[in-house]
């Protein structure tokens, strides 16, 4: 069977239909040992994106307001890699989603699955911004996998509306910090960074440069199921310490551990339980 007609029919079962097939040789590495543990020689890559349920959210980012993507994103690899498997089992494969060896954004630009918004983000035609970018690296030659050529980069607009409602000023090149990396540093945070973070009533990532993005507008709300199910919209100190280490596992935001969530929501409220603030 033809690999790249198996591997499509496989993402489209997913709900995954943002797909580009890259020779390897094409990518930016920003984690080589990522992929050198791995013990095979890598030739191809699949690129495809993974929309995520956008809906408002109160005091978290919306990315974060479903179930972990990594999680989301692992499911869907697996099933790539066992139909990959069927139909050439002595091929080797791994699937990544964020903590991968390549630089994600590149590489969905070279395999033209959107363009390149001045917030730095992938803009999808379809999806707009609201999209994680997943790969499967492969020991599959790129002339066996119909490898597309890599295409152009095309820009955003460039309106400017990103820059200006930056928070920090990152965009603006007036800072080094984003938002959302505030939210995910360790240790104690200055006072700049936790009056920030109250300002902007956040306890875990930022979406304000997506939110103003004309390209977001009236988006297609996304296929993949896992999104709609166990959304939460506001963290509390309480319910984050009521979560069940299987529960608390299962967010986006598990991977820094429960210490810098709960000290977060302390700077935002305080002793109170931030239920009442909007
Ligand atoms: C570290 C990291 C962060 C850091 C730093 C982000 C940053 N701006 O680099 C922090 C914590 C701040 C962060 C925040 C967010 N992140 Co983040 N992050 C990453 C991670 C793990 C690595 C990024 C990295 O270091 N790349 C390598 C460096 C060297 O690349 P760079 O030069 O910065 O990247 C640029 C070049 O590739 C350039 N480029 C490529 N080709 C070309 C061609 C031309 C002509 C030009 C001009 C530029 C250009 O475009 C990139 C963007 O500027 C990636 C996953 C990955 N493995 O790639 C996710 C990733 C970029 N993050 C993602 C997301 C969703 C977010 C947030 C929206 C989450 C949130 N709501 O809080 C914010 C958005 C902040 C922002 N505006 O960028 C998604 C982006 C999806 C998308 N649609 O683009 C990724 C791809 C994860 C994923 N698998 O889905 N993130
Ligand atoms: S807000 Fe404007 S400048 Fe920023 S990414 Fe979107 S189109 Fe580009
Ligand atoms: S995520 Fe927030 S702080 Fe970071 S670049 Fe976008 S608007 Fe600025």
């Amino acid at each position: 069977m033809n690999i790249r007609e198996a591997i499509t029919d496989t993402l489209e079962q997913c709900g995954i239909d943002e797909i580009g097939f890259l020779d390897y040789k094409y990518v930016r590495e920003i984690n080589t040992r990522l992929i050198s543990r791995e013990g095979f020689t890598p030739r191809s890559v699949i690129m495809f994106l993974v929309p995520y349920y956008a809906g408002a959210t109160e005091n978290l980012s919306v990315y974060a307001a479903g179930p972990d993507y990594h999680t989301v994103i692992k499911r869907i690899t697996d099933r790539v890699i066992s139909a990959i498997t069927e139909c050439r089992p002595e091929a080797s494969a791994k699937g990544f989603g964020d903590h991968s060896p390549i630089d994600e954004r590149h590489a969905a630009l070279l395999a033209g699955l959107g363009i390149l918004g001045k917030n730095g983000l992938i803009i999808n035609r379809t999806y707009g911004s609201y999209v994680f970018i997943g790969d499967i690296i492969t020991d599959i030659s790129a002339e066996e996998m119909e490898c597309d050529l890599p295409k152009e980069t095309e820009l955003c607009e460039d309106c400017g509306r990103c820059r200006e409602a930056c928070p920090t000023g990152i965009l603006r090149g007036e800072s080094s910090e984003c938002l959302s990396a505030i939210t995910q540093t360790k240790g104690e945070l200055s006072d700049g960074q936790i009056a920030l973070m109250k300002k902007y009533d956040t306890c875990w990532g930022c979406d304000i440069c997506s939110a103003v993005c004309p390209y977001n507008r009236s988006v297609r709300m996304t296929p993949v199921e896992d999104f709609y199910e166990g959304r939460i919209s506001r963290l509390t100190k309480d319910a984050v310490e009521a979560m069940s280490e299987g529960e608390f596992s299962s967010r986006a935001f598990a991977w820094r551990g429960r210490k810098t969530v709960l000290r977060n929501l302390e700077y935002l409220y305080g002793g109170d339980n931030g239920e009442n603030k909007t």
